[in-house]
């Protein structure tokens, strides 16, 4: 018999007629914070972010077959294997442990499986391969020492918006940052450029376009600019990383044929709706295109951290700055103006940036707040 509750009627006062239920619900919460708290108590916590990025010897599984991991879910993943099928898979139990990532090669073998389990995935993932590049980003705090974005990529696009959602500063270099460490391209895109005057140049990127960085501008939604990033893809891997609502999946939608992506409007604030909730790996046909190419795309992001990171990539980063300032940006006062006319910097505004990444990177504090 169902119970019904009363306005105002605490659960718990009616769980003390059940017990059972009351105890049984106990019991999951408990188990809940046990897992919890055994992870604290993991290597991770240990500090040693390098253990992260170890992958186990592949050697005795070399004679499976090998796919790419296209997705990951918190239970399965799936695999596009040689044939361009895909393939839901688990994970063993050899690669606890392990963080596998959006991009991955794996090798998988079957599984058998019950006639009556014919749901449940058919393989399961035993090993995984060297990886070509890493795109990670710094993790908000020491149990989590990374978060990896994606594997086996060559360029990181970063998508930001002329309007809504309006671009955090730093972002920018902080992709750049993030791209370099992962040793890929790095591009900005410029999406929804229909929303802006064609008079707007955009002067907020004039230190990158002084860099040589590429700035593409495109609107998806009237299709110009589109096209010429065809050639850019080809026989490429590229991850479109960026907030939420700059338009990365509708970018992909219209570079692809296939089934269209899931695309979300915008809250009344301007940000997006996160309606992209998992990397995914998505590779061109090559009737799409010359030479295909595959994109990667990804959840919204709010910033990237850069904990952990080397110092000395600020200096490929920041490159106007002299040796002075970048071995040691705390010594100089952005606020005064004086030290700034003696740098005679072209964009005094960057040395704060500077300044905010190089204390960024050094705090390795557990629970630290990143978001600053
Ligand atoms: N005017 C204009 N609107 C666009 C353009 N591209 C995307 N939009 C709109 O921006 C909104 C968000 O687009 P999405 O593609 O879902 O954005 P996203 O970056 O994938 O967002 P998340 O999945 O949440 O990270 C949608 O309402 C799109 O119609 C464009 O070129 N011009
Ligand atoms: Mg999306």
């Amino acid at each position: 018999m169902t119970r019904k509750f009363r306005l105002g009627q605490s659960r718990e006062a009616q769980d003390l007629d059940h017990r059972e239920v009351y105890s049984r619900e106990r019991s999951t919460d408990s188990k809940r914070r046990q897992r919890g708290a055994e992870r604290l108590e993991t290597g991770i916590e240990a500090h040693d972010a390098q253990a992260l990025l170890r992958l186990p010897d592949p050697a005795p599984w070399m004679h499976l077959p090998e796919a790419t991991l296209i997705q990951r879910f918190s239970q399965w993943v799936d695999l596009e294997l040689a044939d361009r099928s895909v393939l839901r898979a688990t994970l063993g139990g050899k690669l606890k442990g392990v963080h596998l990532v959006c991009g991955d090669r794996v090798r998988y073998s079957p599984i058998p499986i019950e006639a009556t389990d014919a749901k449940r995935p058919q393989a399961q993932v035993v090993a995984v391969m060297p990886r070509r590049s890493l795109l990670k980003r710094g993790g908000s705090d020491d149990r989590e020492p990374w978060q990896f974005i994606c594997a086996n990529a060559d360029e990181l696009w970063i998508c930001a918006a002329v309007v809504d959602p309006p671009l955090r500063s730093g972002l920018l270099e902080r992709a750049q940052l993030l791209a370099l460490d992962a040793g890929l391209t790095f591009r900005v895109l410029i999406t929804k450029r229909d929303r802006a005057s064609v008079k707007d140049t955009l002067p907020e990127l004039d230190p990158l376009r002084e860099q040589g960085v590429a700035i593409h501008e495109t609107s998806a939604l009237k299709g110009e600019g589109v096209e010429p990033l065809r050639s850019l893809l080809r026989d490429r891997v590229v991850v479109l990383l960026g907030h939420s609502g700059v338009g990365k999946s509708t970018l992909v939608n219209a570079l692809r044929l296939g089934p269209e992506l899931k695309t979300g409007g915008l809250t009344k604030f301007g940000t997006g709706k996160q309606t992209t909730t998992a990397a995914r790996w998505l590779p061109l046909v090559p009737e799409e295109g010359p030479g295909g190419g595959t994109l990667v795309d990804t959840p919204g992001i709010r910033t990237l951290s850069v904990r952990g990171f080397d110092r000395a990539l600020l200096a490929k980063v920041f490159l106007e700055f002299p040796t002075q300032v970048l071995e040691d940006p705390l010594a100089f006062d952005a606020g005064d103006d004086d030290t700034l006319d003696r740098l005679n910097l072209a964009y005094p505004e960057r040395l704060q940036s500077l300044q905010r990444l190089w204390l960024e990177m050094d705090a390795r504090n557990p629970n630290q707040n990143v978001w600053k």
